[in-house]
């Protein structure tokens, strides 16, 4: 399998120890998944910071938040016969699942979109509560109406949802819970509302009857959401067999609305497609791609934290160019270009 995009020259663009932890105790495991937005005339990242104590031998330790705000580390023996740790991301201990890092949100911008800082006066983001107490992850951005809209993971023991905060000069946010209860993630709001009502694609995940398919939602205030319908499945056999989710913000062109999803196989490769919406009508799915339009090939997408992995939530458009910024190998903060017209060449429009 081939991909048509252009991998900047300078990936990764960031590194964990491209940062400095939280918390003295505390390591950088992660750097991933930014969201991106513009902001004064700067190319922004909020990005996934996900971070843990250094490792000692035969113990597994990682920290969770408190509901009060404070931050605790749980430690389990490695030969403890009630552990199941064969996933780096998540473990199971007594029958309970657990996240082996623990992930805030931290904002980071750049004059050229090439080379990213921390500036100062801008606090991280950390997870708030009881719905978050094992971390906020892979934040999407949505400007619509000059306010941000940020749509993020939200874990906790509870279960995996989407928490919705709103900001209009990234200083001072105003949470609104949990938009989309367990189990759901991967949700990315339109920039622009349709017939006089917000959109927004998300995923859902089905345990028994179903799967782990892309829906879309409507909104009147963009904060209380109905309607949902399911729009694109999994494919079996494909690169995108077990699971799919949408990256950022679906993009408007003229022949409907485009997204960018990742698609993982049983092996749990994550590469990138895309499919078209209906521009008056984005439940219609008129066209999707049958072939990755991106699969991890570079050593930085194919080695380190949980490999074979390109993650997208967050790009920059820029006439027919696409700026994608992806997370690599769940490690690293990487970037790349696509061309729109490319793209939308690609699409199949009988093979929805
Ligand atoms: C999956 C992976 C992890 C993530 C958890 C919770 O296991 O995507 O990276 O931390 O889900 O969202």
């Amino acid at each position: 399998m081939n991909d048509i995009v252009k991998r900047f020259p300078a990936n990764p663009l960031l590194s964990p120890k491209d940062l400095k932890a939280s918390a003295e105790g505390l390591e950088i495991t992660c750097l991933l998944n930014p969201g991106v937005f513009r902001f004064q005339n700067k190319t922004w990242l909020i990005v996934r910071v996900a971070e843990r104590p250094a490792q000692k031998e035969n113990i597994i330790s990682f920290p969770v938040l408190t509901e009060t705000g404070g931050t605790q580390i749980i430690e389990i023996k490695k030969d403890d016969p009630e552990l199941d740790a064969s996933d780096a991301r998540v473990i199971n201990y007594k029958g309970v699942d657990y996240l082996t890092t623990l992930s805030h949100l931290r904002l980071l911008c750049s004059d050229d979109g090439v080379q990213f800082y921390e500036p100062e006066g801008y606090t991280p983001l950390v997870g708030e509560g009881m719905l978050q107490t094992f971390g906020i992850e892979d934040c999407r951005v949505a400007l619509l109406e000059n306010i941000y809209y940020l749509t993020f993971t939200a874990v906790s023991g509870n279960g995996v949802g989407v928490g919705l905060r709103t900001t209009v000069n990234w200083k001072d946010f105003t949470s609104h819970g949990m938009m989309l209860p367990p189990h759901n993630k991967d949700c990315a709001i339109f920039e622009e509302k349709i017939n006089g009502l917000f959109y927004a694609l998300h995923r859902p995940s089905s345990v028994d009857i179903g799967g782990n398919y892309i829906w879309i939602t409507s909104s009147p205030d963009g904060v209380h959401w109905g309607n949902h319908q399911c729009i694109i499945k999994t494919r079996e056999g494909a690169w995108d067999s077990k699971r799919v989710g949408a990256g950022a913000a679906p993009i408007k062109t003229d022949k409907g609305w485009l997204a960018i999803y990742h698609g993982a196989n049983e092996k749990h490769q994550y590469c990138l497609g895309a499919f078209l919406m209906d521009t008056n009508d984005p439940s219609k799915v008129i066209a999707r791609t049958e072939e990755p339009v991106m699969v991890p090939t570079a050593t930085y997408e194919t080695s380190g934290f949980f490999g074979n992995v390109v993650f997208t939530n967050g790009h920059i458009v820029d006439g027919d160019t696409i700026t994608v910024y992806y997370g690599a190998a769940d490690e690293f903060v990487c970037a790349a270009h696509f061309s729109l017209k490319e793209i939308l060449s690609l699409l199949k429009f009988n093979h929805v």
